[in-house]
């Protein structure tokens, strides 16, 4: 269903694309190369290039953006001030003779200026920095029996905006740091927008949502020196989880290799909490939703992310945006997980309002309920990812929030922050978040009001305007109507307290530490290793050593080997929770899409077959990049990174080619390794390439005397090389291992 849906998506993309793009006419002459100097004739602006032409925003009246006159922009043929009037210079102020003073009726710079001044919002106080895409999501209808939301029903297409983030760093730090990513998607649905905002990780650090300013403070730079940006490595952090102990489930998933995840494509979705749904005859259920990523779930080496951090801080950010201008559209199943509405809102066991809780797949199957395909960039990142406004809130009919105390404080805090982030009540006005559905709310007035409301009796009950608008339902059909669904509210006195169901911290954390193959247990153990490290205060390594015993006795004693301290006992009796095998990402194989592979190339050297093997790589839907010791053009195909600008990271396969590149004059080649064939010769960068993609376990292909490069860095016989005698031969066994993500056995090795 998944396969199909996503080839019908991509198919219609594809003739949307053959659409836009300009039809050669026959004959014509061939354009003029682009000329260096700054153009002097008018001409209209341009249009943005085919890759960027989101899907139609429509504005709250339904209208198509571009035809609404308020949000008309950059129209004009000709510079002009902001109120219309056109200009002649905006290179010079208006001074007091030519080496004179500026003027202070100078309103064209004082205009540019002060708009310049103000260009800046607050960024967002978590998940400031962030990636987005337009998609479109389409129902199977296989959710009929629990919900009737109208975007689940079969065949129902829904455009949708997705952001993804990191958590802790400014909107400038690097994407591939250690953290949580967050995951959330506006679906425009004919019922009005419901957002599902969620993370890569199914639990949450906090179990009641007036922590939520607790745990930021201990995990955002501290407030002296506003050191370290963006990772949790540092003593606040670990003091706060150390000692509020049922953040030790999330804290487990950000030190496993979901923290740091190989792409956005590559990542699960969580809506966390539990929601309450309703069907079309009433009934209700409880669910939890989940994203499933087409391409499975994978993740950088830690190594990796952190070169990634200095090569590349964009790494992820453009990951997405390339996928998507090369038509690797990443995709998403939605998937529910059901369970029965009863009144202890419990699973088995598992208390549903404890947002540190999880409910093992193997208990509750995920069922896929509509597929979400990334389609497009955004035209501009701020008016669109900058500006984008999610909300727990937005629901839609038959959807509703639990008592989860982390939801019923979210429910206030999404609307709240956009005020000071974006000036005001009115964010909803912004393109980015206009329902596709007309609206008629009553708001009036405030900070970038930008409708210009009619009639004079904005209230109810009226007579004036006729008692518009009118209470939907009223006449008894509720289709489309937003309710929310009736539910018992416990009794009891007003207390600051919690249910004591709530205070299992570790079963679930020692659930995930058994659930994970020994290479993940290792990276697990690594990065607690170094997370501690960086930390200051005995006490705090101590005292989350303490934690770690109450999890696992090899992973505490692992972990305070690598402190120099030792690993206390544990303070409750450890239970043994049956593995959930879910929760491992090693093992499964996985489409090929927009993977990139790096072809090394020498000029002078045995080219056969690169161009076969580059088309080859391209119509398996991946991204070939040649890589040559200079830019240009080698063989007659294009060189898209040099010695000098190509890094192992970028690549999830390296293939060499041709003859090894010998090192130029500059940059002396590495002494051969013992034993080695002539190999000195060979330019250091590209054993460089070789050596770290066989450390990050990549699988690196060879032909012909690309081998000898093979030997120059040392990576000879091993799991994950292939050689063989043809380009064509070899790419295919490469290919087959890339499924895998990883050479996985390497790194037991
Ligand atoms: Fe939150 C942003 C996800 C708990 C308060 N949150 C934000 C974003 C995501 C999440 C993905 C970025 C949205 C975007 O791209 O614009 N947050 C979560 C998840 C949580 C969670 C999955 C737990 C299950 N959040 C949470 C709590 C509170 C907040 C308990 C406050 C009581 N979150 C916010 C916020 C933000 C935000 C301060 C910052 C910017 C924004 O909302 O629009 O209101």
């Amino acid at each position: 269903l998944a396969k199909d849906t996503f080839e019908k998506v991509v198919g219609r993309i594809a003739e949307k694309a053959a659409e836009l793009a300009e039809p050669p006419v026959p004959g014509a002459p061939a354009p003029e190369p682009p000329s260096l100097e700054e153009p002097t004739e008018p001409r209209a602006p341009l249009p943005p290039r085919p890759d960027q032409v989101a899907p139609a925003v429509r504005t709250a009246t339904g209208n198509d953006v571009d035809a609404e006159p308020t949000v008309r922009a950059q129209r004009e043929t000709y510079l002009t001030t902001s109120t219309g009037v056109r200009l002649r210079d905006t290179d010079h102020s208006l001074k007091a003779g030519e080496r004179g003073p500026t003027l202070l009726q100078d309103h064209h710079l004082r205009e540019k200026i002060t708009h310049f001044d103000h260009e800046r919002i607050p960024e967002r106080v978590v998940h400031a920095r962030g990636a987005g895409a337009h998609g479109v999501f389409v129902g199977y209808g296989t959710a009929d029996t629990v919900c009737k939301a109208a975007f689940l029903q079969e065949g129902v297409e829904t455009p949708t905006f997705v952001r993804f983030s990191t958590v802790l760093g400014s909107r400038g730090s690097a994407d591939t740091v250690r953290d949580t990513r967050g995951f959330a998607t506006k679906f425009y649905t004919d019922e009005g927008n419901f957002d599902l905002v969620g993370n890569n990780i199914p639990v949450f650090f906090i179990q009641d949502g007036i922590k939520f300013p607790d745990v930021v403070h201990a995990g955002k730079p501290h407030p002296d020196r506003e050191i370290p940006q963006a990772q949790s490595a540092h003593d606040t952090f670990w003091d706060f989880v150390s000692l509020h102990t049922e953040a030790q489930h999330h804290t487990m998933w950000n030190m496993s290799d979901r923290g740091i995840p190989r792409s956005y494509r590559t990542m699960e979705g969580f809506g966390v909490h539990t929601f309450r749904v309703q069907n079309a005859e009433g009934e209700t259920a409880l669910v939890k939703f989940h994203w499933k990523p087409r391409l499975g779930v994978h993740s950088l080496t830690w190594e990796e992310a952190q070169l990634l951090g200095g090569l590349d801080p964009d790494f992820h950010r453009r990951d997405l945006y390339d996928a998507i201008e090369a038509g690797a559209y990443p995709a998403y199943e939605l998937g529910l997980q059901v369970f029965p509405d009863n009144a202890e809102q419990v699973f088995e066991g598992i208390d549903l309002l404890d947002p540190t809780k999880m409910v093992p797949e193997e208990m509750a199957p995920v069922q896929p309920v509509g597929l979400m395909v990334l389609t497009a960039n955004p035209t501009n990142f701020f008016a669109e990812t900058e500006q984008v406004a999610f909300h727990v809130g937005h629901l839609v009919p038959g959807i509703d929030a639990t008592d989860d105390p982390l939801v019923q404080a979210r429910l206030f805090s999404y609307v709240d922050t956009q005020l000071s982030r974006l000036g005001g009540p009115n964010f909803n006005q912004i393109p980015v978040n206009r329902p596709h559905t007309e609206t008629n709310d009553m708001l009036r007035d405030g900070f970038h009001q930008h409708a210009v409301h009619t009639g004079v009796a904005p209230y109810k009950p009226n007579s004036l305007d006729g008692g518009c608008p009118f209470h939907a339902g009223a006449d008894g059909d509720l289709a489309g109507v937003f309710e929310h669904l009736p539910a018992k509210v416990a009794e009891g006195t007003k207390v600051r307290a919690q249910p004591a169901s709530f205070d299992d911290h570790y079963s679930q954390v020692r659930q995930f530490w058994l659930s994970m193959s020994p290479v993940e247990q290792e990276h697990i153990i690594r990065a607690y290793t170094f997370e501690l490290g960086k930390c200051y205060e005995q006490t705090i390594k101590e005292r989350q050593l303490q934690c770690l015993a109450n999890i696992d006795a090899r992973l505490c004693s692992e972990v305070a080997t690598g402190l120099g301290l030792p690993a206390p006992e544990p303070t409750i009796a450890l239970q043994e929770p049956e593995p959930s095998p879910a929760l491992s990402q090693v093992g499964e194989a996985w489409p090929p899409d927009g993977r990139m592979v790096g072809i090394v190339v020498d000029p002078d050297g045995d080219l056969t077959g690169v161009e076969e093997v580059r088309l080859a790589v391209f119509g398996a839907g991946m991204v070939p990049l040649l890589i040559g010791p200079h830019g240009g053009t080698i063989g007659g195909m294009a060189v898209q990174r040099t010695f000098a600008t190509a890094r192992s990271v970028e690549f999830d396969a390296v293939l060499l080619a041709g003859a090894p590149v010998p090192a130029p004059d500059a940059l002396p080649a590495r002494d051969a390794k013992a034993g080695a064939a002539d190999t000195a010769a060979v330019d250091p960068r590209v054993v460089l390439l070789v050596e770290e993609a066989y450390r990050h376990c990549k699988v690196i292909g060879a032909w012909g005397a690309g081998e000898t490069v093979l030997e120059a860095a040392g990576v000879t016989g091993t799991p994950g090389i292939v050689r063989g005698d043809g380009a064509a031969e070899v790419l295919e066994q490469v290919q087959e291992q890339m499924a895998y993500h990883r050479v996985w056995e390497r790194f037991a090795s």
